[in-house]
């Protein structure tokens, strides 16, 4: 038993890391190093994210909802009625619900979501407010394939929704990837799409660079993350936020630089940074309407419509599957 003890605590300690921190100790040991920002989101992220959405610099988010407000009835039109609405995360319900009070009738709404907690907390909201909507959460990574729970009598047609242009986060390829897979699923319906559109480049900054610093704090929390779920000793004065445009890629991108040479330790390893070395935190693509429609043809989507603002900072796209 003693033996068996000693196996039980040596296995314990040498846990094995959680996501997180093998991507982390993965992306460490690349050149540049770099960081997925699907991360970003634990609940302290969260909460910075969403008062990000409230900054006066960052305007997509409130340009969506104003474009889903008011092209509401237009895009009820498109769709149709008793929709079987299947949401790509379970993101900000306010957006949602946008979606569901437009459309006619609406039968289901089924978001996919890696984190089950999330899921589950957003379900309960939704049904209490929407009893003739069915809501069927499903936990799964909705960029590998998967199956849908299956259709009941008298659902119209499935609309897939992806607002926030979390599209723009990944790399062109995996864009390709996710409509492709958004194509198979959603076959006989269409996919309704919130992207980012390119613009003048000090607009595109100021967004990711605001007065009060609430990026930066958003940005940094991965180390602070890093620090409380990995036992990491970032020292979180020796890093700052930098975003700019890289518009050759059409993308902003975000990074922790380290302002000193300086070593940190994850899971028995460390790690040196020289001065001015970065993590690359996040890729966030801008995009045309020509260039996302000529992405979702090749993705076997037909643009159908899309909406934007006055400004035209801000697209929403139907495309039909
Ligand atoms: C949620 C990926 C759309 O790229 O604008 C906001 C995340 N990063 N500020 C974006 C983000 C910095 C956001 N997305």
């Amino acid at each position: 038993p003693s033996t068996s003890l000693h196996a039980f605590r040596s296995a314990q300690r040498a846990a094995p890391l959680s996501d997180f921190g093998r991507e982390l100790f993965e992306g460490l040991c690349r050149s540049p190093r770099s960081i997925s920002p699907k991360f970003f989101y634990d609940v302290a992220g969260s909460q910075l994210f969403d008062r990000i959405c409230d900054l006066p610099e960052y305007y997509p988010t409130r340009t969506e909802m104003r474009i889903l407000t008011e092209c509401a009835p237009e895009i009820a039109a498109q769709i149709g009625p008793n929709a079987d609405v299947v949401e790509f995360g379970a993101g900000s319900l306010t957006k949602v619900r946008l979606l569901l009070d437009a459309l006619h009738a609406p039968r289901r709404y089924v978001p996919i979501d890696i984190s089950g907690e999330h899921l589950e907390a957003a379900a309960q909201r939704l049904r209490a407010d929407y009893p003739r909507i069915a809501v069927q959460p499903v936990v799964a990574d909705y960029t590998m394939p998967l199956v849908l729970p299956s259709r009941g009598e008298g659902l119209g047609q499935r609309v897939g929704f992806f607002p926030g242009s979390t599209l723009g986060n990944f790399s062109p390829e995996e864009a390709l990837a996710f409509l492709q897979l958004a194509q198979r699923l959603l076959r006989g319906g269409g996919l309704l799409l919130g992207v980012d559109l390119v613009k003048d480049p000090a607009r595109l900054h100021a967004a990711y660079n605001d007065a009060q610093g609430v990026t930066a704090a958003f940005n940094l929390n991965l180390l602070s993350r890093a620090n409380r779920e990995l036992g990491t000793d970032f020292d979180l004065e020796g890093f700052t936020h930098a975003a700019f445009y890289n518009a050759p890629l059409r993308r902003i991108e975000m990074h922790l630089v380290s302002r000193r040479a300086q070593s940190v330790g994850l899971d028995g390893q460390r790690f040196d940074f020289e001065e001015g070395e970065t993590i690359h935190t996040e890729n966030s693509h801008k995009f045309t309407v020509e260039g996302l429609h000529a992405l979702a043809v090749k993705a076997g989507l037909r643009p159908a419509a899309v909406w934007t603002d006055p400004e035209r900072l801000f697209s929403v796209h139907w495309l039909q599957s």
